[in-house]
């Protein structure tokens, strides 16, 4: 080693500005653990998982052992963490595949907290406990086949027929619809719309998988269909208020943890890619000896790092009350297209190697292209921001 590379590796590569100093102990030590599940029991099996396109269910025991679903929340069997917590198991199970982390965003952010949130005492008591150990799985259905950026066009709707609700219409794109054991469905009424709890087993429901996916394949993906589907009065979220301010609210919640997970899955593919590129050579040297290669390498540790403070100043204004919408919009589109940008690069990196699922840039890459379109495009995020900073809707 001459004079010139002393001290290299003197700081992490996957964390150039040490933000896990900023973290306390206990964020520390919940990192530590899901870091850990994911090294033994997501890793060794989500390739095989993702070429067969299944999703491996034989981990639903350890995330609920380890309090991953309603990690959040307080009460009901759930771990009352606090937002970094979340947002770190977040980043580790991403660090694994996305799909995995999709499966503990939906369930607790989109399924939990709205049944927590707006639910009745009988509704929080008869799903939360169930849910938090990972004994009934949920789903969230608000997009519908016409269009998900636009969820006020909704033409499932629910009309009262005597005490109870009848449901008919069509959800699209719904993770885990084919294995859910309950949906949280968003439908119109004649007062607007209002947010239900519909069971597996309903007369009428259908929900059948979504095959043929090039992205997410180790994450269920189904419809759901609503044919005169009976719903009791007690099964409606009483405490939601008509409208989309409801739903938006859990998507916010399931946004914020996405800023965090993509961040996992740039760290995957910077990792592989630099001992790739130490140990290929190629023209008598190290790949990583390259000039074009290091540019492209310290890109990536910056989209890095900027996306981990913002997160985690995201995660501080979260726990103080004081994070709003239009920022976690900003979050979510700067650090999906921080790794998607980061993954396909990564790819080209690994040159013909990169095409095999046996790197993982490819797989985060396909996966995350799902990421930057769900929860909100990325257009409806930027548009998001416009609002904010001009008060002129443009949507
Ligand atoms: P807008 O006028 O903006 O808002 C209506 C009311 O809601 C309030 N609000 C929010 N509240 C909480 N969180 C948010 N993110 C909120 N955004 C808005 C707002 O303050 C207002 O309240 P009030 O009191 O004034 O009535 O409504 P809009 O119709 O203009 O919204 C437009 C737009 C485009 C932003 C919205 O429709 C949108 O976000 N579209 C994208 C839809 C989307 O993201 N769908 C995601 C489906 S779920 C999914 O993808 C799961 S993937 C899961 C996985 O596998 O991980
Ligand atoms: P569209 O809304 O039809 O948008 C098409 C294109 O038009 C996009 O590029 C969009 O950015 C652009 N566009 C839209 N409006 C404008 C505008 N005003 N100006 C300029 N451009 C615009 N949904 C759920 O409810 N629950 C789930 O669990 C769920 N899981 C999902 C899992 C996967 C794998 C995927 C792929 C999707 C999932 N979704 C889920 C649906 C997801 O939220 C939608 O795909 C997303 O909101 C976009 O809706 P869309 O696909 O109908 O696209």
């Amino acid at each position: 080693m001459n004079d010139k590379t002393a001290g290299r590796r003197a700081l992490d590569p996957l964390d150039l500005y040490d933000v896990r100093s900023l973290l306390s102990e206990d964020e520390r030590m919940v990192q530590e653990s899901v870091a850990r599940f994911v090294d033994d029991q997501v890793l060794p099996k989500i390739q095989k998982h993702f070429e067969d396109h299944t999703f491996p269910r034989d981990l639903i025991g350890g995330l609920a052992d380890l309090g991953l679903f309603g990690s959040y929340l307080e009460g009901y069997g759930c771990a009352g963490m606090n937002a970094a917590s979340y947002g770190l198991i977040c980043q580790e199970l991403e660090r694994g595949d996305s799909g995995v982390r999709s499966f503990v965003s939906v369930q607790s952010s989109l399924c939990m907290f709205p049944i927590y949130t707006y639910g009745s005492d009988e509704q929080k008591e008869k799903y939360l406990p169930k849910m938090a150990k990972g004994e009934l799985i949920g789903c969230f259905g608000l997009t519908e086949p016409h269009g998900g950026s636009d969820p006020l066009n909704m033409k499932t709707h629910a009309k009262r027929r005597g005490g109870d609700w009848v449901l008919n219409g069509a959800k699209m794109w719904i993770t885990n619809a084919s294995i859910a054991d309950l949906a949280v469905v968003w439908a119109m009424t004649e007062e607007g719309v209002r947010g239900f709890i519909v069971e597996r087993g309903t007369r009428g429901l259908a929900t059948p998988e979504i095959e043929h996916k090039f992205s997410l394949r180790a994450s269920s993906t189904g419809s759901l269909f609503f044919e005169d589907v009976v719903v009791p009065a007690a099964n409606m979220l009483p405490k939601s208020t008509v409208g989309l301010k409801a739903p938006l609210s859990c998507l916010t919640q399931a946004r914020f943890g996405i800023s965090w997970g993509v961040i996992g899955a740039a760290q995957a593919c910077l990792a592989q890619l630099l001992e790739y590129t130490a140990s290929r050579i190629l023209f008598g040297r190290p790949l990583a000896a390259n000039q074009a290669i290091q540019i492209r390498l310290a890109e990536m540790a910056r989209k890095i790092t900027t996306a981990q403070l913002l997160s985690l100043q995201l995660a501080r204004l979260k726990d103080s009350g004081r994070m709003t919408p239009a920022q976690v919009s900003l979050a979510k589109w700067n650090n999906c297209r921080m790794a998607l940008d980061i993954a396909r690069d990564c790819r080209d990196m690994l040159g013909g190697a990169g095409i095999s699922a046996e790197f993982v840039p490819i797989r985060h890459a396909l996966n995350l292209e799902s990421v930057i379109t769900y929860e909100g495009t990325e257009t409806i995020h930027q548009l998001t921001i416009g609002r904010e900073l001009t008060g002129i809707n443009a949507f």
